[in-house]
């Protein structure tokens, strides 16, 4: 087993790992930039190594700096957490070079699943569901629009080096074709120095639902179950919940095998999610797989009663997975706690926290590293928290997150906690009835 974890990451989920390593008797470090200095993420790990100024790229990215913090602290691996250098092949080359065990998968898994035509194509060929669409990448105008006619419109152009939504565009017409064709190119070249683009059908009002898995370093997969994902906004979560309202134990069935394959199908070692869009006829289709912990893996925890950052350590290390797959024994829902002001536009609002009281209760998880005093920094982004409710059935999940959300107390900032109590009471999500458009139309009162 490890005896010291560098933690490459900040806020809530930096203390969400050292919260397990304590568990496990392994020890921790923290690493901060200057901003960073009184997060709670510091006072909580073992040690702590200032590496670096505010902006990210020369702190949670500088892979030189996060090296020598592992080198003067004698740290045996580094769990990266989500965003920053989570999915970046590079680093966990880097890791690996260094002889410290890079907690995640492989350098080539990554890149496998980072190259979205490479991933799709990885996918046909182990008998996973895709949208359908063109193979390979567009070479002109002409291919685009002959392509197009043939599965017919809308079809959506997306880069190959995209994901979570940048730089794609949705093209309804041949007339809009040219226009979408350029701008997509540019702007995937702009976000990724990669100007490669894609085409799909469009699948219109989908679900986004998703499978957790693990898969370990002798060959074993398992699945544990979904998280539907819909309520976003510009391609920000803001609700998660496990398990889907859409969900049937037929089609539970038929995704967990799907996603199961996929994470075979290149020796997946680490917890990962392989993310769905579903029609309303409940077809699904491969749209990506995210090799690192995910924001919302909180609910799947609550539901399978598994704690999912100890699995991903246990992992790699070398344990053995038993390949169980999990199914829900409960229902739980995730609000992201954001410090955004949900009246206007959902802009950012960092700055003190004057007050703070944060709720408890049965049925009620919070993981944040918000407390009184404490300042927001402007550059990073505006989550603060996470709060989790689980109870036995969705409406009573729903109910408990609604008491939870009245008894939140923060002030000083802006946060999304007014847009959940609302989101809570309204009928068509109590109903279940939402997909991926629901928030286009909703309306903050
Ligand atoms: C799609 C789609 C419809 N059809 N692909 C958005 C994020 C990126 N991972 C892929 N996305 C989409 N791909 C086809 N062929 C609709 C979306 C999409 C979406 C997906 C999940 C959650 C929210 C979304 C919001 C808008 C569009």
């Amino acid at each position: 087993m490890f005896k010291k974890i560098l933690i490459a990451n900040r806020g809530e989920i930096a203390l969400r790992i050292i919260r397990t390593c304590r568990e496990m008797g392994i020890k921790t470090v923290a690493v901060y930039s200057t901003a960073d200095r009184d997060s709670l993420h510091v006072k909580f790990a073992d040690e702590a190594v200032c590496i670096g100024k505010p902006q990210s790229s020369d702190s949670y990215l500088n892979m030189a700096h996060l090296m020598a913090a592992v080198e003067i602290t004698n740290a045996d691996a580094i769990h990266p957490g989500y965003g920053f250098l989570a999915e970046n092949s590079k680093f966990a080359g880097i890791c690996n070079d260094h002889g410290i065990k890079f907690i995640g998968p492989t350098p080539d898994m990554i890149n496998r699943m980072g190259d979205k035509i490479t991933a799709k194509d990885t996918m046909i060929k182990a008998g996973v569901p895709v949208v359908p669409g063109g193979k390979g990448l567009l070479q002109s105008v002409d291919e685009a629009k002959g392509l197009a006619k043939n599965m017919s419109y809308p079809v959506i152009l997306k880069a190959t080096a995209g994901g979570g939504g940048k730089g794609m565009r949705i093209v309804w017409q041949e007339e809009e074709m040219e226009k979408a064709y350029d701008t997509a190119k540019a702007e995937a070249a702009a976000s990724f120095k990669n100007d490669g683009i894609y085409m799909e059908k469009f699948v219109e009002e989908p679900r986004h639902i998703e499978i957790q898995v693990a898969g370990d370093q002798y060959g074993n997969v398992c699945h544990m179950s979904e998280r539907d994902c819909s309520i976003q906004r510009r391609h920000q979560k803001l609700v998660e919940e496990s398990p889907s309202p859409f969900m049937t134990d037929e089609l539970r069935q038929l995704m967990g095998e799907a996603a199961k394959k996929a994470a075979s199908a290149i020796n997946y070692e680490s917890v990962g999610t392989v993310e769905f869009l579903v029609d309303k006829h409940r077809n699904f289709y491969f749209m990506e797989m995210n090799t690192r912990i995910q924001v919302e893996h909180c609910v799947t925890e609550e539901v399978i009663n598994f704690d999912l950052i100890k699995e991903q350590i246990k992992i790699a290390t070398g344990e053995r997975i038993s390949g169980n797959d999990y199914f829900p024994q409960m229902h739980s829902i995730e609000c992201r706690i954001n410090a955004e002001d949900p009246y206007n536009e959902f802009r950012p609002s960092p700055g003190r926290i004057t007050t703070l009281h944060q709720p408890g209760g049965h049925g009620v998880r919070v993981d944040s590293h918000a407390y009184a005093g404490y300042v927001i920094p402007p550059y990073y982004d505006s989550m603060i928290g996470k709060l989790i409710t689980v109870a036995r059935t969705r409406n009573e999940a729903i109910d408990t997150m609604y008491r939870a959300l009245s008894e939140y107390v923060i002030e000083g900032i802006k946060t999304t906690i007014p847009f959940h109590l609302q989101l809570m009471q309204n009928e068509r999500f109590r109903a279940g009835d939402f997909n991926t458009k629901f928030l286009e139309s909703f309306q903050l009162k």
